[in-house]
């Protein structure tokens, strides 16, 4: 392995541990002024941050090109933002001006990785080629590498954040699969058909069946393919979300985050299997010729440079972290905060205009119900489905907790102060490890007893312990006779102190539209031929999850998708 290679993927390793482990960027700063750049709207952005005794206490703008009133105000408010919370890795951008706020946050992150000790890139690239171009490093890119360079392919991966892991990095969620030997370890049945129809009625019937199929026929298989020691994982803790019947959500042991355990294995694998991961490379267009894809132009910090490939694969993630096109596709979405990365901005889908690509489903926009009103950090669905309430301000259940996302985020936003608390006991925090991420996190409200806890939330003592009361009865007779929750999601009763709660609202999540595909992950032209040459895998496309998608749905969709995208490509390489 090339070094520049190995200290790339060192490198990524440590953001992605870093970033995942606190949701911040932790490592140590260093004394000093530091500058970093950004593409803007009208040009560069260039920042200089100070660091005094380990603290950013100033960050400014020393040259830009970003003149409106609304580019102005969104400066001034990621400034702000960052100096606060003394890094960008859970800062949103600023409705209105998407291309202004994403040339800013790059520019700090270069700042602050110089600050953390990091060099940025001195790499010169130029023209060249490969057999395969992947645009984008999230799990669906460094699957489809991690196939297509161990079957043999020349790979070249370009990522235009600092860090590899797209949205997967925060994934604390689990990987849905049908029939495999860890839910018959487990004693649990589950079917492929049950999987299917579930996927189905989550999506309200508006998905592709054959995509579907797919997703349910391949989950066993994904799940032997990432545990295999090329890769390396453990999905041996099979958990329950939403909308499904049975629990399907593989995940480590102990239920530790998936994104956190995946994303460095399948780096380190596409990596020693020969592929090339470029960071801070952005591919600006895909090269066409005759009707097919055949390389990409990129763009860097020193220029731009094309690569020529007879395969594309587009697995650039979805655009939840680009407001304006949100809410040209979902008006009722305007002034809703994301769970995603900021690089999640949907830049694929200018690049395939020129190829009459089809673009399905855009306006299915998922909301998750259960994001931290203190800190933004997601909560993931697995606290409910190992046995958490959910209660309104009054201290009452309100809602089927285990129903799919947007009828829970919908029954949030009609109560009182549109939150909800998800309350729990001792028993399910040591359930489910991905909780001391929040607990380190500052989020969790804790009580030594319920009174205590219901104090600290101004909720009434006697209400709360009425709900929990209620909960615990439907518990012990397997029947939610209030909201008929699924009692595969009522693992316990709720009665080992400590309590804890988090205060929880809904925000953007998933976007569930994208460019059509077929089963074998080729971009469908609006003909309904496929585009030679081109691929996609990953929230980059629609249509598999239909209306709404269900937890544990989109791991199983990047990696499954990702592999056949990759299996596809290397068999036109054959042709
Ligand atoms: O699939 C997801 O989005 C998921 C399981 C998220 C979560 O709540 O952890």
């Amino acid at each position: 392995m090339k070094s520049n290679k190995l200290l790339k993927l060192f490198i990524s390793l440590f953001f992605i541990l870093s970033c995942i482990s606190c949701n911040r960027l932790s490592k140590d700063l260093h004394d000093g002024t530091f500058v970093g750049t950004g593409r803007g709207h009208n040009g560069i952005i260039e920042v200089e941050i100070l660091v005094e005794n380990g603290k950013i206490t100033e960050a400014k703008i020393i040259n830009d090109h970003e003149a409106s009133e609304i580019s102005s105000k969104a400066k001034d408010h990621i400034l702000a933002a960052f100096l606060k919370d003394q890094s960008t890795s859970m800062l949103d951008v600023v409705s209105g001006a998407s291309i202004t706020s994403n040339g800013l946050l790059d520019a700090l992150d270069m700042a602050l990785a110089k600050a953390q000790g990091y060099e940025t890139t001195t790499v010169t690239y130029h023209d060249t080629s490969c057999d395969i171009v992947i645009i984008g490093a999230g799990n669906a890119g460094l699957t489809a590498a991690t196939e297509a360079a161990r079957n043999g392919a020349n790979v070249i991966v370009l990522e235009k954040m600092d860090t590899v892991g797209g949205n997967s990095r925060f994934s604390t969620g689990g990987l849905n699969a049908a029939y495999t030997k860890e839910q018959e370890r487990l004693g649990i049945k589950d079917s492929k058909t049950s999987f299917f129809n579930d996927t189905m009625k989550g999506g309200k019937y508006m998905n592709d069946p054959a995509l579907v199929h797919k997703l349910v026929d391949e989950s066993a298989g994904i799940v032997e393919w990432l545990q295999q020691p090329f890769i390396g994982a453990d999905l041996s803790d099979v958990g329950i979300f939403g909308g499904s019947s049975h629990k399907r959500a593989h995940r480590p042991k102990g239920g530790g985050a998936i994104g956190a355990h995946l994303v460095p294995l399948l780096s380190k694998a596409a990596v020693e299997n020969g592929a090339e991961i470029r960071l801070n490379n952005k591919v600006i267009d895909i090269i066409e010729e005759n009707g097919a894809a055949v390389g990409v132009t990129v763009s860097y910090s020193g220029g731009k440079y094309n690569i020529r490939s007879r395969a594309v694969i587009i697995a650039s993630g979805g655009f939840a972290a680009n407001p304006d096109m949100v809410v040209m596709y979902q008006a009722a979405l305007a002034g809703f905060g994301t769970t995603n990365h900021k690089g999640a901005t949907g830049d694929a889908f200018a690049m395939v205009k020129k190829f009459d690509a089809e673009l399905t489903q855009m306006e299915y926009i998922q909301i998750h119900p259960t994001v931290s009103t203190s800190t933004g950090i997601m909560v993931t669905e697995a606290v409910i489905g190992n046995g958490a309430i959910l209660v309104n301000k009054s201290g009452k259940r309100f809602v089927n907790e285990n129903e799919t996302r947007d009828i829970v985020s919908a029954a949030i936003l009609k109560g009182p102060g549109k939150i909800a608390f998800i309350v729990f006991d001792q028993k399910v925090r040591e359930s489910l490890k991905a909780i001391e991420g929040y607990a380190e996190a500052g989020m969790l409200i804790q009580g030594a007893t319920l009174t205590e806890l219901a104090g600290k939330l101004g909720i009434n003592e006697t209400v709360l312990e009425e709900s929990l009361n209620k909960y615990n009865k439907f518990q012990a007779e397997g029947k939610d006779e209030d909201f008929g929750r699924n009692p595969n999601s009522m693992n316990h009763q709720l009665s080992r102190a400590p309590f804890y709660a988090i205060e929880v609202a809904p925000a953007i999540h998933h976007t569930m539209g994208g460019l059509k595909i077929n089963p074998n992950a080729q971009v469908m032209r609006k003909n309904g031929n496929p585009i030679p040459g081109l691929y996609a895998a990953g929230e980059v496309t629609g249509g598999i999850h239909g209306a709404e998608r269900l937890g544990g749905n989109a791991v199983a969709d990047v990696c499954i998708f990702g592999k056949i995208a990759a299996d596809s490509a290397l068999k036109s390489l054959k042709k």
